[in-house]
């Protein structure tokens, strides 16, 4: 499974800006057993607030720190990358009653034999890559029932980071409480086989965006913003080094996060801000027909921000 096989290459290289390195301050009620000696660092715990309906998970290399439990209802992730690698965190509902023990052999099956996975496992969205030391989000009205959240990213060496230690199981309890409201969105962006449909204004400022997957595959979308005076070509060109082990210099994007790979049917939001520059909305889900990613099937969405 080589999800994000474009956006796993940006770690390979030392430079990124940290976008947005600001953690609130929010209740740590899940203290997450570190069975490394060194531990969490101070301030990497993952969290759940009930009152609000924010989690935050950190990821590293190549683990997860996040709450074990959170309860059902529209519930916004924070996710933080710790780095120094590029992670995003894929989360997968696990139905029929099965948990994370039956999920590996799953995967295992579905690499081996190349068929497509089974209808228990459910791709529930989530916040999608965000630079090493930043911060990406996604607000999703999440089911009770079991769950597993995964970093698919491959780099280095092309193991998914899930095989290394990035896999960890989160349960969904009932609702309790005063529901959170589904966010207002001021641009949807409509995913179909291959393309990115946009509406509303993509001017400069903060924009919550609606992601509405309008099938008939999952797709995700991962927002880049091209360095000054990139292209799409130069993207390709540092993918296609940094795979042949001759990449050079800073990656010629910036990872602003996006949702990750989400069911047809689903809706889910993510918040970034948007500053003059061009940028491109990607999708690397692998497809169902050919395994290709869908950025090979042309869903690929390029606009400038003045
Ligand atoms: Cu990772």
């Amino acid at each position: 499974m080589s999800r994000l096989v474009g956006t796993l290459v940006i770690a390979a290289a030392t430079t990124l800006c940290a976008c947005s390195q600001k953690e609130a301050a929010k209740p740590e009620t899940t203290k997450v057993a570190q069975s490394g000696a060194a531990g969490a660092a101070a301030g990497s715990l993952g969290s759940f607030d009930p009152v609000a309906h924010v989690a935050v998970v950190h990821g590293k290399d190549f683990s997860f720190d996040a709450p074990d439990s959170i309860s059902a209802g529209w519930t916004t992730f924070r996710f933080v990358n710790d780095g120094p690698s590029l992670h995003h965190l894929q989360i997968i509902r696990l139905d029929s009653g099965k948990t994370v023990a039956d999920f590996g052999p799953a995967m295992e099956a579905m690499n081996k034999n190349h068929t497509p996975p089974p209808a228990w496992i459910v791709d529930a969205g989530g916040p999608n890559a965000p630079n090493p030391t930043g911060e990406s989000n996604a607000s999703i009205n999440m089911q009770p029932g079991n769950y597993v959240l995964l970093c698919f990213v491959d780099i280095p060496n092309h193991v998914p980071h899930f095989t290394k230690g990035m896999i960890r199981p989160l349960k969904v309890t009932a609702a309790t409480g005063t529901a959170a409201s589904e966010p207002t969105a001021d641009v949807t962006l409509g995913l179909a086989d291959y393309a990115f449909n946009v509406q509303g204004q993509l001017t400069a400022g903060k924009h919550t965006f609606k992601v509405v997957n309008n099938g008939p595959q999952a797709h995700e979308v991962e927002l880049f913003r091209l360095a000054p005076g990139k292209t799409m070509k130069d993207f390709n060109a540092f993918v296609q080094n940094a795979y042949a082990g001759k990449a050079e210099g800073p990656p010629p994007v910036d990872a602003l996060g996006g949702i990750a790979a989400e069911n047809p049917g689903t809706t889910e939001y993510f918040t970034a801000d948007l500053i003059p520059g061009n940028y491109v909305l990607l999708c690397f889900v692998p497809d169902a027909k050919d395994g290709k990613a869908h950025i090979e099937h042309g869903m690929v969405k390029e606009f400038k921000v003045s």
